[in-house]
Order: C-alpha cells, then sequence, then structure tokens
C-alpha cells in the first residue's frame, strides 16, 4: 500500500513528504480486532479511447452517452463536451481566461465547475455549456462530484467539503484518512457505488473514500496505466474518474493524457 501511494521521486522533493499513508507498524499486544483494511484492486483495461493530448484534464463526467471534461491552464480552460468513443471535442466553452479551471460535476442540468485559486465557482448549461451563473468560493478548488443531495468538494489536504448545491453552504466535512491517518492532495473526485472516489495528486492510485468516516476502503493500482502513458510533461499526473451507471463503465485518464481508459476493477487476490 505504501508503494501504491508513493508518488515521483523528483516530486517528492518539492511536495510535502506526507504521502499520507501508514507508516507505522501495526501495534503489537492490542487486543482490540484490527479494522478491516482497504481493499486493494488491479485494473483491467477494457478498452482505450483517444484522449486530446493537450487537454490538462481537472474534472470528468459521464452523462447520457458523452463524456464532460473540464481543462485547466490560465488561458487554456474549458467546459467541454466530449464523444466517448472518437475522443473528439463536441462543444467547448472558455472558463474566463485569467482563471485556471478544476473540477467539473453535474447537478439536474446544469454543470458546476471549480477554478483552482481564483475564488468563482461556474455553472454552466448542460445544453449549449452557457454560462448560467459565478458565484463567490472560499477555498482552493480541486476536485467536485455529487453524493446524493449534495456536492462534494475537495481542495488539495486531505478534507472533503459537502456542500449545498445552490448556495454552496458547507454543510459537513470529512477527513480522508489511511490507517487514521490523513491522506492529502485529494484531487479529481467521482461518488460510484456509495463511496467518493478520488485522485491523490502526484500519486498511481486511485483511492475509494467512506463518505461517513472518511476512511479508505477502496485502493485502485493504476500504475500500469501510467507507465504505458509515460507522461513527458511533469504536470501530466493520472486525474480524471467518470463512470457510465447504465453499463457500470469506468473511465479514467490524465492531464495531457493521449489515451482514455475504460477499466474494470479486479480484487487482488
Ligand atoms: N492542481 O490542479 C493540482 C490544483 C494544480 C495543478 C498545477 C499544475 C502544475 C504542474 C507542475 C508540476 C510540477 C510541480
Ligand atoms: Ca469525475
Amino acid at each position: 500500500i505504501k508503494l501504491l501511494l508513493s508518488f515521483s521521486l523528483v516530486l517528492a522533493a518539492l511536495v510535502s513528504p506526507a504521502i499520507g499513508v501508514a507508516q507505522s507498524a501495526p501495534q503489537a499486544g492490542t487486543t482490540a480486532p484490527a479494522e478491516t483494511g482497504p481493499v486493494v484492486y488491479d485494473v483491467e483495461v477494457i478498452a482505450r479511447y483517444p484522449h486530446d493530448p493537450d487537454a490538462f484534464t481537472q474534472g470528468l463526467l459521464w452523462h447520457d452517452g458523452h463524456l464532460y471534461e473540464s481543462t485547466g491552464q490560465v488561458g487554456q480552460s474549458q467546459i467541454r463536451k466530449v464523444d466517448p468513443t472518437t475522443g473528439e471535442v463536441l462543444a467547448a466553452r472558455d472558463i474566463p481566461a485569467d482563471q485556471f479551471g478544476e473540477g467539473l460535476a453535474l447537478w439536474g442540468d446544469e454543470l458546476v465547475s471549480l477554478t483552482w485559486r481564483n475564488g468563482v465557482i461556474h455553472r454552466w448549461s448542460l445544453e449549449g455549456l452557457e454560462p448560467v451563473r459565478s458565484d463567490p468560493f472560499p477555498y482552493e478548488g480541486w476536485g467536485l462530484t455529487v453524493l446524493g443531495d449534495q456536492l462534494v468538494a475537495s481542495d488539495g489536504s486531505a478534507t472533503l467539503r459537502f456542500l449545498d448545491p445552490q448556495t454552496y453552504a458547507v454543510q459537513r466535512e470529512i477527513t480522508g484518512t489511511l490507517d487514521g491517518k490523513p491522506v492529502p492532495r485529494l484531487n479529481e473526485l467521482e461518488a460510484i457505488d456509495g463511496l467518493i472516489w478520488a485522485n491523490q495528486w502526484y500519486s498511481q492510485a486511485i483511492v475509494g473514500i467512506d463518505p461517513a468516516s472518511g476512511a479508505i476502503r477502496s485502493i485502485v493500482d493504476m500504475s500500469p496505466l501510467v507507465s504505458e502513458v509515460a507522461a513527458a510533461d511533469p504536470g501530466g499526473v493520472l486525474n480524471g474518474i467518470a463512470h457510465d451507471p447504465e453499463a457500470d463503465r469506468w473511465f479514467v485518464t490524465g492531464k495531457l493524457w493521449p489515451t482514455m481508459f475504460e477499466v474494470r476493477l479486479v480484487p487482488r487476490a
């Protein structure tokens, strides 16, 4: 597990050294029953589809036969509707050019998108990607998804905030933890089958977080996909999880990746 969540040694020096995985050995002599650890999964690649290698993927979701994607980097941030099979960008709308686009979620017939440090959260019509409204948002914006009747937002720490989808008021928070230790740099999010699945910035794993407690229940080793893509750009990290609930299909990609992977999770024996 430590290995799965370990990240680029080059970046280890630049980013906070704590990756937020358990470093302590199990305590000897304790009689309390050990809590069940996370289930570790490998991925089986079902299909590979083209993905715009210039898309700095920040948010990804599936809706009604299409992928919707938000992209980042100042001056290049967009909201996009994408053909999942060809990777063709069917429609795109620019995020204001001075802003850095981040996570994306669908609420009703509107897309909601974060910005990294611009302090603003946007809404767009699903049909036509027209800007609907923009509101102040007092946190760093990283990932965004919907669970039940709330939005869930990450901010680059271990904290996930549950927000009112209209007012964005924070209704509760959880801390993503593994063996009780906070797991920082939670990034792109997707709620699937009752867990909040998260990319962790600069790790080669996706984690499944219990929305009640914050405990990590699942760890998916994505390192074969990261190796296959071998992104040259240091920013080209694993990022982007989408799920087609009708066919139970998982889609994963990364920033500047030329490939969109459809995968199946296989519990490690
Ligand atoms: N964020 O999307 C994770 C919030 C920010 C992305 C910033 C991209 C910079 C990439 C440079 C990597 C070298 C440290
Ligand atoms: Ca997503």
